[in-house]
């Protein structure tokens, strides 16, 4: 039986987790009826305690959001025990790591993404949100390589308009403004705009302008402004970074100034793609008759159901076919799937959700309560993103000159053959194998390392080696690591990373020499520019060891 029925029963089919928070997790899943991957964030209510209001707000907010650059919002099913928010799948996974598998990026490829970001928060701030968020990990690509915002859960939309100051402190300390920090209120447009101005540093350097394993040091460097401008940099982007990454918010830039920016426009010769109005509740014609003739329903009555959108099953049908159209594909409905789903949802739009559904077979339900009409509340403490109990080494990476970004891990421990984007991936910590996974090299593969070792238990004895003498919690499943550090803060709020390290084996280049050793790492929860410091110390660590050295 399916863990998830009532996903089931919506007509999705559940593949690997694609990400994993505080909330629950992220899968990758499709929409049978269109064919459509979505990603299907899978909330536990019981789990989510204080949480439980973030995921209501960013609920809320995806609803009245609609952009280009805005992860799109399909289809909402609460039940008794779990709320599934049914979203855009954004296939080509978060820019942070495309940053990190680029090192850094040209000014011009840095241009075209922060051009989509700054039409992004623009139109967030033309309809009164404050994303407070922004950090290029809740930044998405999809296949298109077009950039998708995510995580609203620390979104605010003051009652008074953009203009209204808030108090709350929220969001990641590495990217937060220095108003933020002081606990001081504040505007959050201004908060975001320096948020954006982090994003930029980290996308034409490669490393963040502000970062220290110490808490109280990373403050205090953001509340200078100081930070290093690589030499590699053009007067334009020295000068815009500085305009954004400007301490006191009432010099620091705005928006409409932002959209005008001669850098921003360099190459372009226009402004970036600005709007205030919705762009995805358009009507489609095509897309409404290919649902009226699949379901023997009149358009008109059928537009009048989705174009409440209710983010129910209806509402995902349409939307996903608006994609189907978009990726130029022709408009159709799976014809070999049963059309219960949507027709039980379109005869009964208002169906109820009864206790004790989740284990039936449940037919298009909708939504049981607005969860909109909540009223959101904020974590009111920074979450802090930098572990003071992290073991400090000394690396050249920590030794550049731009910061501490670390060079990818492949090329420090000059292991070879990195492979680009995407691997594939099986579900976190299945894997009890008695022989580690083949991966196929002839896809391209991110996030390995390969060693030059034949033995993968010597390679994961070293790596367990090493994460105990770095005082990380591991455990082991097959040929999956899982390594977790906690750190209890003094406000009790705590810090968490886990990720897993799995041994994998790969064709060696020589076709008689059989297959070596790789490690796949996987960061499930936390921080990414910690994971990413961390796997780097493991991994040089284990690399001073002599099988995975080269
Ligand atoms: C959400 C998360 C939507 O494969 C991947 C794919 C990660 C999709 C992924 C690995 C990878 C791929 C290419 C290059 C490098 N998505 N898609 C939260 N809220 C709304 C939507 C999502 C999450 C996703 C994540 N990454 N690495």
């Amino acid at each position: 039986m399916s863990r998830y029925p009532t996903l089931q029963s919506n007509g999705y089919v559940l593949d690997r987790t694609i990400g994993t928070g505080g909330f629950g997790k992220v899968k990758l899943a499709t929409h049978t009826l269109t064919g459509e991957k979505v990603a299907i964030k899978i909330m536990d209510k019981n789990k989510l305690g204080k949480d439980l209001p973030r995921v209501k707000l960013e609920i809320s907010a995806l609803k009245s959001l609609s952009h280009p650059n805005i992860c799109k919002l399909y289809q909402v099913i609460e039940t008794e025990s779990h709320c599934y928010v049914i979203m855009e799948y954004c296939s080509g996974g978060e820019l942070f790591d495309h940053i990190v598998e680029k090192s850094r990026l040209s000014e011009m490829e840095s241009r075209m993404f922060f051009r989509q970001i700054i039409s992004a928060v623009s139109y967030l701030h033309e309809n009164g949100y404050a994303h407070r968020d922004l950090k290029p990990e809740n930044v998405l690509l999809d296949k298109d390589q077009n950039l998708k915002l995510i995580d609203f859960g620390l979104c605010a939309k003051p009652q008074g308009g953009m203009e209204s100051l808030l108090l709350t402190s929220c969001g990641s300390p590495t990217y937060a403004a220095p108003e933020l920090i002081q606990g001081v209120k504040y505007h959050g447009s201004e908060v975001d705009i320096w948020s954006m101005g982090v994003i930029l540093y980290a996308l034409l350097c490669g490393c963040l302008p502000f970062e220290s394993d110490n808490i109280d040091e990373l403050f205090r460097k953001i509340l200078k402004g100081k930070y290093v401008e690589p030499s590699w940099l053009s007067s334009g982007s020295k000068r815009l970074l500085r305009r954004m990454l400007c301490v006191d918010p009432i010099k620091r830039i705005q928006i409409s100034e932002l959209i005008n920016d001669p850098w921003v426009k360099l190459g372009f010769g226009c402004p970036p793609m600005i709007t205030s109005k919705n762009m995805n509740h358009i009507k489609d014609t095509e897309c409404l008759e290919v649902m009226s003739q699949y379901f023997s329903i009149d358009m008109d009555t059928l537009w009048s159901q989705i174009s409440k959108w209710r983010y129910d099953s209806n509402c995902a049908i349409y939307l996903l076919l608006i994609n189907q159209k978009k990726s130029g594909c022709s408009v159709s409905l799976n014809k070999k799937e049963l059309p219960k789903v949507a027709d039980f949802a379109i005869k009964r739009p208002t169906a109820l959700h009864t206790p004790g559904q989740e284990n039936r077979r449940i037919v298009g339900r909708a939504v049981r309560r607005k969860l909109d009409e909540v009223t959101p509340t904020v974590p009111a403490k920074i979450k802090r993103n930098s572990n003071p109990d992290t073991p400090q080494q000394s690396t050249s990476a920590q030794n550049s000159p731009a910061g501490k970004i670390l060079d990818s891990i492949e090329k420090r421990l000059g292991l070879n053959r990195v492979r680009k984007a995407l691997t594939p991936r099986r579900r976190a910590c299945t894997s009890t194998l008695k022989k580690p996974e083949l991966l196929d090299i002839k896809k391209d593969l991110c996030n390995i390392s390969t060693t030059v070792c034949k033995d993968p238990e010597k390679v994961m004895n070293q790596l367990e080696n090493a994460l105990v003498t770095k005082n990380i919690i591991c455990s082991r499943k097959g040929f999956v690591l899982r390594g977790k550090l906690k750190c209890d803060m003094a406000d009790k709020e705590k810090l968490k990373l886990s990720f897993e390290l799995e041994i994998c084996l790969v064709p060696s280049m020589n076709k008689n020499n059989g297959s070596v050793v790789a490690i796949k790492r996987k960061r499930l929860k936390g921080d990414s520019w910690m994971y990413k410091k961390i796997c780097e110390e493991i991994l040089n660590f284990t690399g001073k060891c002599d099988t995975i050295q080269e």
